[in-house]
């Protein structure tokens, strides 16, 4: 008699369900089973879409078996693992990334031609998953590919949401609209319901002390069930596959008993809607901190259910929980998920009676938490009312630990009442704050920043009295870094194909430094056409999308400067948008003969700007009209082009990456924490024209000053000259005559309307916190260098190599490699292939 799961009878199953990594004719039956089966659609019927669909599975279920292997040996093996708490997760699209990193994209690629279709127009049918706003989601997806690939035990965790960062629109005015993001309308093949995997959460209700413990019960309020999908992350040539479980919130049983027995049916429907609206939508907000109370309930969710999840897969070890940081560690992705130290204790205290000291012990050596930014306006501080009615028990604990940590401080630092109120977890005043970041560092044992200078800048401003008091030892830096798999290997097929020709193998795809060894070829004039073929054809195939998507004729011989990235003041769009209006002047004023002499520019622009921010939104707007004359004006024929390319997205960068010149990255230094446009950019050869800020430094040393174009005030200078801007300011003029005659020109219409302006230039007259118009002239001296070299196209070629083939440093590779050895201290487990 055979037992359900026998393994003979197993494996002789998953034997009959091998396809081969070459096998097109059983790729292109798994197509079609999936198209009647799966998809229940006829060959008669069927679109790209369904055949997108169907690809998409086929692709899901060599997915699934490496993931089912992985799991499985994992479970076996019991190695420490590492959990990527994450409330953003920008993954874009998976079909070209799944097949190139199971080595099959040749293979689908021909299968799919078999049953009639092109593969690339199947490609073109995904929807991107938008569940994050920038750089700090786009890191998340980066991260999640490098630990499968270097086999770290891994999971992601995050959020499901059904709407994902809305949709850009542009008015006819130059407006940004947003629509929602319905990814999700279309059934998403990349994802698995898991509807066994469900947990509890509780919000609001009350708390009672259990006398003579720490213990506590909290109890009432409502609850609603945190359900998880599982989407497989396939690590590049290996067969470890990662797991990134999302949580969908859900009714917990469909209504609310208690107006059931009422007889109220409106509102027990009106409840479970209540629970499905707490992931419904992404914030879109970056780098700024909003305050709502559907996010906070959106944080403990995911955080409480993750929670659950990691600690019934360890209590299946049946260890102690003191071994607990043997086995576990989690990685907080910002302030974020900082609750789930607060509901680590609260599990462990309250539900498995871990005695308070102990539990502080294990939950402490569980987290670190990586800092994104030092903009105060991101830093999250929660409204303690709110955070008293939503969880109430959380914040005793919150009191507790802050109790013994302020005591901790003033053993330290004896009668230092000052320092005590600036390190205290809870801000005083009406209403008083709960100090997300603050209690983040209290609870971790690591604290890390994403680029060098950053890192140093919070050990020196706003960590300083942590840093003090916990010692250097607990903060670190790791810089940031992206994966050259989807950044080299799928967005530029060419460019990789001539490294990989070159160099005479893939391993450059996961040891990315061994591209330096092609630094000589910048002097070989046959490798420097082939070079520059490459980013022609990569600027032609952008040039087609701008002709037929907005009407827009651009000419590839032009220098393709691009800035990508959300909108922000910190970013400075402005800065590049004014240089624009400077040089439309400029061509203006010359005569036909002086007209010659220009170097042909088309400045590239695309981002979108959180839907609150007026003045984020207005930069927009002046692009946009700005385009708008100076793409129509005869008298500057091909020597300018404006582009705002609207609804950037990953699958947007994915074609504008290998087509930029110039990787302009320009803000106002000490502001941007890394940047990870910038590590795209340039290992797809674009030179760098930026400002002295995040992982710009790294990658001017990197790639030698002398191929870069820095410019702007230093960090160290910045407070000074802010402060000379608004105690001391002097007229705009005299700051810099040149920005003074774009502003006239800006408010003598020439883009329509001016003083719709107004609030954007006021500020930048009055006190310029920014220091736009402090370094608007080195910004034009550098704009200089830039038009001198692209003269000598050999020369800018040879530039353009280097800065590609130094980029090694900045795979995500090295990241995660940094962060399994000076933080998780974790190990590789690799499948074993059999
Ligand atoms: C971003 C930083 O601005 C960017 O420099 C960096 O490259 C990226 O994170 C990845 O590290 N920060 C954020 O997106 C951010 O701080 N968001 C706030 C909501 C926390």
């Amino acid at each position: 008699e055979v037992l359900p799961g026998d393994p003979e009878v197993w494996k002789t199953a998953l034997k009959a369900e091998h396809v081969d990594k070459e096998d097109t004719q059983a790729v292109a039956n798994s197509v079609v089973r999936h198209v009647t089966t799966t998809l229940a659609r006829q060959a008669a019927n069927l679109d790209d879409i369904a055949a997108y669909q169907a690809t998409a599975l086929s692709v899901k279920d060599q997915l699934l078996k490496r993931w089912n292997e992985t799991t499985t040996y994992h479970t076996k093996h019991a190695p420490k693992r590492v959990y990527y708490f994450s409330i953003e997760w920008l993954m874009g699209r998976s079909l070209d990334n799944a097949v190139l990193n199971l080595d099959m994209r040749n293979t689908y690629e021909t299968a799919t031609q078999k049953l009639g279709f092109n593969f690339e127009d199947l490609l073109n049918e995904e929807r991107d998953a938008a569940l994050g706003n920038g750089g700090l989601g786009r890191l998340a997806a980066c991260y999640i590919d490098s630990m499968a690939t270097l086999n770290l035990p891994g999971w992601g965790y995050g959020l499901r949401y059904s709407y994902g960062i809305f949709k850009q629109l542009i008015s006819n005015t130059g407006e940004q609209l947003e629509a929602p993001d319905p990814w999700l309308d279309r059934e998403n093949p990349w994802e698995i319901a898991r509807i066994d995997v469900s947990y509890p959460i509780r919000f609001y209700g009350r708390v009672e002390s259990i006398p003579n413990t720490s213990r506590a019960i909290w109890s009432g309020g409502t609850e609603c069930l945190a359900v998880a999908y599982d989407v497989p992350v396939p690590g590049f040539a290996t067969k470890n596959t990662a797991n990134l479980r999302l949580w969908a919130s859900r009714p917990i049983q469909g209504f609310d008993l208690n107006s059931f027995n009422a007889g109220n049916y409106e509102a027990s429907v009106q409840s479970s809607s209540d629970a499905e609206n707490i992931t419904r939508v992404l914030y879109p907000n970056d780098n700024m901190y909003a305050g709502k109370e559907l996010r906070l309930k959106q944080q403990y969710l995911w955080c409480s259910a993750s929670l659950q999840d990691i600690l019934r897969r360890y209590q299946k070890l049946d260890l102690s929980w003191e071994q607990l940081p043997d086995y576990v560690v989690i990685q907080m992705n910002d302030t974020h998920p900082t609750i789930s130290i607060v509901e680590l204790m609260r599990i462990l205290i309250d539900e498995e009676e871990v005695p308070y000291d102990v539990a502080w012990k294990i939950t402490t050596k569980v987290f670190a938490y990586t800092n994104h930014t030092v903009l105060p306006e991101a830093l999250e501080k929660w409204p303690l009312p709110l955070f008293e009615n939503l969880l109430p028990r959380h914040l005793q604990l919150i009191y507790q630990i802050n109790l013994n940590f302020l005591n901790d401080v003033a053993k330290r630092f004896p009668g230092d009442m000052d320092r005590i109120r600036r390190m205290s977890i809870i801000e005083e005043g009406t209403p008083k704050f709960v100090r997300m970041a603050h209690l983040a560092i209290v609870g971790s044992f690591k604290v890390n920043g994403v680029a060098e200078l950053h890192s140093q800048l919070l050990q020196s401003t706003i960590f300083r009295d942590f840093v003090e008091f916990k010692g250097r030892d607990s903060f670190t830096n790791v810089t940031n870094g992206i994966t050259p798999r989807r950044w080299l290997l799928q967005c530029n097929p060419r460019l990789a194909q001539l490294i990989t020709d070159t160099l005479g193998s893939e391993h450059w795809l996961v040891h990315l430094k061994q591209i330096a060894q092609l630094l000589p070829m910048a002097d070989n004039a046959q490798f420097r056409a082939a070079f520059r073929e490459i980013k022609n054809e990569n600027k032609t195939r952008l040039a087609e999308v701008l002709a037929s998507e907005l009407n827009i004729q651009v000419d590839i011989d032009s220098v393709f400067t691009c800035q990508i990235k959300r909108l922000h003041e910190y970013k400075r769009q402005t800065l590049n948008i004014f240089g624009v209006i400077l040089r439309y002047l400029q061509i203006k004023k010359a005569t036909p003969e002086e007209r010659k002499k220009f170097v042909k520019h088309t400045a590239i622009f695309a981002g979108k700007a959180a839907p609150g921010y007026y003045i984020a939104k207005l930069v927009i707007r002046l692009i946009v009209n700005v385009s708008k004359i100076v793409n129509n004006d005869p008298d500057v024929g091909h020597l300018l082009r404006v582009v705002f390319i609207p609804d950037y997205s990953v699958s947007v960068a994915e074609v504008l990456v290998p087509a930029a010149d110039v990787s302009v990255q320009i803000s106002t230094a000490g502001t941007e924490a890394s940047g990870t446009s910038n590590m795209k950019l340039g290992l797809n050869g674009a030179l760098l024209l930026g400002t002295v800020d995040g992982a710009n430094i790294e990658i001017a040393e990197d790639v030698g000053e002398e191929n870069a174009f820095l410019f702007g005030h230093l960090a160290a200078d910045v407070d000074a000259v802010r402060y000379a801007n608004s105690y001391n300011p002097t007229p705009l003029a005299e700051r810099s005559p040149e920005l003074a005659e774009v502003f006239k020109a800006i408010e003598a219409n020439t883009f329509g309307d001016g003083h719709i302006y107004e609030p954007l230039l006021k500020p930048i007259y009055d006190n310029d916190y920014y220091l736009v118009s402090n370094d608007f002239g080195s910004y034009l001296a550098a704009e200089r260098l830039v038009d001198e070299l692209w003269r000598d196209q050999e020369e800018w070629t040879k530039k353009s190599i280097r800065t590609a083939f130094s980029m090694g440093d900045f795979t995500s590779d090295r990241s995660i490699q940094d962060y399994a050895d000076s933080i998780w201290s974790i190990e590789p487990d690799p499948v074993p292939e059999n």
